[in-house]
């Protein structure tokens, strides 16, 4: 393995271990009964012409180093999607009660949204990896998120390659208003989310009922209760 290899090697470890945490989240609320505040998780270590670009950016010397380490927070980057926008806190609370991690910065960019309209929020969080090495203590950034500030960020992403961030003032214009539309749709799912939740709970039922796997599996665990 070549230096680059070594250097992103805990990082990819990192980045697969927290998203087994984290799907593990989704399962543990669907066990109990109670309805997953995560919808689902996406990882990825940053590529490393990202890592170029952004060392260009900040000037920083293009070859692994501990000034890399601690410049470039999202080489390890988990993003959390939600239904509601009430979830993001409920993630947060969740990831800050974790012993596995420790906290470093958060960036809440859902009360404050980005001049763009990007909203989001954001932790930075110091992540231990066990190595053959030792421990290495990786930073990992974490994007909460709803679904609907997802669908706008992936679009306002895939046109910043077109326009290389310079946005003509119309589009520029339309895509704050789009995030803003957005923001509306999350505000007006929050307020029918009961109703909503109780349709999923009835359709989840309606899929295991009809599904005849499951009602083998559900009359042979009723015959074991007895
Ligand atoms: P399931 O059972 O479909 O939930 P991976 O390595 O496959 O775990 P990766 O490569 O980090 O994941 O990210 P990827 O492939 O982009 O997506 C990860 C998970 O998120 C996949 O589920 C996708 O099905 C799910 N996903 C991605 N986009 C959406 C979306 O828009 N809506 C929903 N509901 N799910 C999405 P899994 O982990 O394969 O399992
Ligand atoms: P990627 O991997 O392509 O998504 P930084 O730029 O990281 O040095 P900062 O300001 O501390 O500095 O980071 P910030 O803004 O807290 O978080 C940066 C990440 O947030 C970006 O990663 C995006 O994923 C996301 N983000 C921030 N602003 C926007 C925005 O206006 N639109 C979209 N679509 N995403 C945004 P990168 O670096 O772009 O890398």
């Amino acid at each position: 393995m070549g230096p680059w290899g070594n250097f992103l090697s805990p990082y990819i470890q990192a980045v697969d271990e927290l998203k087994i945490k984290f799907k593990g989240m989704r399962s543990q609320f669907g066990a109990s009964g109670t309805t997953s505040p995560i919808e689902f998780v996406t990882g990825r270590v940053k590529p490393l012409a990202s890592i170029y670009d952004k060392t260009l950016e900040k000037g920083l010397p293009f070859e692994p180093s501990k000034q890399l380490a601690l410049e470039l927070q999202d080489i390890a980057g988990l993003r959390i999607m939600c239904q509601f926008v009430d979830d993001i806190s409920t993630v947060v609370n969740l990831i800050r009660g974790r012993d596995d991690l420790k906290v470093i910065e958060e960036k809440d960019y859902i009360t404050h949204n980005k001049p763009s309209g990007y909203r989001s929020y954001h932790m930075i969080v110091e992540y231990p990896v066990e190595t053959i090495q030792g421990k290495v203590e990786v930073l990992a950034e974490i994007q909460i998120r709803t679904l609907a500030m997802n669908f706008w960020a992936s679009i306002e992403h895939s046109m910043n390659y077109k326009y290389k961030g310079l946005f003509p003032e119309e589009i520029k214009n339309r895509l704050q208003n789009a995030a803003e539309a957005a923001f509306k749709l999350d505000e007006e799912m929050s307020s029918i989310r009961s109703e909503i939740q109780e349709a999923q709970v009835y359709f989840s039922e309606f899929k295991d009922s009809t599904n005849p796997k499951i009602r083998i599996q559900s009359t042979t665990d009723e015959k074991e209760r007895e």
